[in-house]
């Protein structure tokens, strides 16, 4: 590490203890910055990175709701507020029994330097609750919801803080959040969440964005070896919203997609993915990937062993943090892997990323590949502050551009700093200089 940041990240390890996913996120950036802080030296000399490293405001609040068998259970719910340098706070929630304050920041973290890429005028935050809504019914959802906002609601705004989706929140979720928004402040401010559905102001391809997104993202990176996802060989990882769109975005131009996971186990489908049974399955009825199996003769379901194992051209991480570690690596480039591109935040452990970048694997990573989701967020804010709708096209055509625009800015960067073609370093560059500029121009606030 640069002797600038080594006393910084001590620090870092000394006031944030026991919170290793957010000290791996704050490693990953502080890999990149030496030779910014080089050419650079406002940055240190106005404690930019110990301003970063803070977040703006921490909410961390109790969620008591009552569940179906009549029993009071009480959840805790977070919101760090992290960076609006560059405009209101925003990023997702997330609700996974897994959840503590430090998946939160290290979230928050890599928002903050996303959004930033994305050109879009977005500040960084992130916030979630240990909730657990898997085998919980629609009404105990609804429930814990509106308990999650009668505290929420005094710290956002559409000028303040947007919250949206991430693990285990989506349209149903973000439907009762809004609706006890609307009901305690007595305003429909359209604007103080995205992701919610068309009848309340969503946006068309929200749903989609992430995921196409990342496959953009990586057709761009294959582009550049002369390649692309025609005929290639995809493996994806999860069920949810980020891998069913990464499928059926990889599909359209042309990819064979043979398998994808969720936590009780991986599906490899030699014939295919059919991703109608998959949206079913898992859109539909909330199921699990056995229940894809069950009605899908070849498909074989494997509880054992790792997804990673599967020969591939193209690997998409779109599940969760650290899903593919030192051994998925291996077992990838050993079997010829071309491209990774991070659909999810921080899957790839940092042995991994570097096993990638020695073997020449092209490798994108999440806070550049996965930013479309939030790029389509700013979008429907945009749509909302205007009181207008646009079509499918005219929204897709439009993230098309963001994540071209991202990529190319990431790897010009990367050249910049003399690493070409590594999409990690570009990518913490141009998004920490992005808001680094901003916050100098505030002054110290
Ligand atoms: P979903 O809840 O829709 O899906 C998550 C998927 O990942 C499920 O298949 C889930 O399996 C699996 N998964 C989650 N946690 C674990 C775990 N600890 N171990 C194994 N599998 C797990 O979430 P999303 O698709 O929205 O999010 C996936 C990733 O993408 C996350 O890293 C998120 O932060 C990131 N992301 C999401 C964006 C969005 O717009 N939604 C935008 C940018 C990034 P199971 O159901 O069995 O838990
Ligand atoms: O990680 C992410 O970028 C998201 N979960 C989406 C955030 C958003 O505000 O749309």
């Amino acid at each position: 590490m640069d002797p600038i940041l080594q006393p910084i990240f001590d620090e870092v390890l000394q006031r944030n203890r026991g919170e290793s996913e957010f000290h791996q996120a704050v490693t990953e950036v502080f890999d990149s910055l030496g030779p910014v802080l080089a050419k650079n030296p406002q940055y240190a000399d106005q404690a930019i990175i110990q301003r970063l490293l803070e977040p703006e405001r921490q909410i961390i609040f109790r969620v008591p709701w009552v569940d179906d068998a009549g029993v009071v259970q009480v959840n805790r719910g977070f919101r760090v507020e992290y960076n609006s340098a560059l405009g209101p706070y925003k990023g997702g929630l997330r609700f996974h029994p897994s959840v503590y304050i430090g998946i939160i920041k290290f979230l928050g973290f890599e928002q903050i330097f996303k959004n930033a890429l994305t050109g879009l005028p977005i500040g960084g935050g992130k916030g979630g609750s240990d909730f657990n809504p898997q085998g919980r019914s629609d009404a105990e959802v609804m429930r814990f919801c509106q308990s999650f906002m009668t505290e929420l609601w005094r710290h956002i705004g559409e000028y303040t803080d947007v919250p949206a989706g991430d693990i285990g929140v989506g349209g149903r979720e973000i439907g009762y959040l809004f609706g006890q928004f609307k009901r305690l402040t007595n305003r429909y401010e359209s604007g103080v969440l995205t992701g919610k559905s068309l009848a309340l102001g969503g946006s068309l391809v929200r749903t989609e964005a992430t995921g196409y997104g990342t496959v953009m993202f990586a057709e761009q990176m294959l582009g550049t070896r002369g390649e692309s996802f025609d005929g290639q060989r995809v493996v994806v990882s999860g069920a949810g919203n980020v891998s069913t769109y990464a499928i059926e975005k990889a599909q359209a131009l042309g990819a064979d997609v043979v398998a994808f996971s969720d936590s009780s186990g991986y599906v490899l489908d030699e014939a295919g993915v059919d991703l109608d049974l998959l949206k079913q399955v898992k859109e539909v009825e909330r199921g699990r990937v056995a229940d894809y199996v069950a009605r899908r003769s070849g498909a074989k379901l494997q509880t054992t062993g790792s997804i990673w194992d599967i020969p591939c051209d193209v690997a998409l991480p779109c599940a969760t943090q650290n899903e593919l570690p030192e051994d998925g690596a291996k077992a990838l480039i050993k079997n010829g892997v071309k491209a990774v591109a991070e659909g999810a935040n921080m899957p790839t452990t940092p042995e991994a990323t570097t096993l990638f970048q020695e073997a020449g694997v092209l490798f994108a990573p999440g806070k550049a590949a996965n930013a479309g989701g939030v790029a389509t967020s700013a979008l429907e804010m945009q749509q909302n502050a205007q009181r207008d709708t646009w079509t499918f096209e005219q929204t897709e055509a439009r993230l098309t551009s963001v994540m071209t625009s991202i990529h190319d800015t990431c790897a010009a960067t990367a050249e910049e700093y003399g690493s070409p073609g590594d999409y990690v370093k570009g990518a913490n560059i141009a998004g920490f200089i992005k808001v680094a500029d901003a916050m100098i121009t505030m002054g110290v606030v």
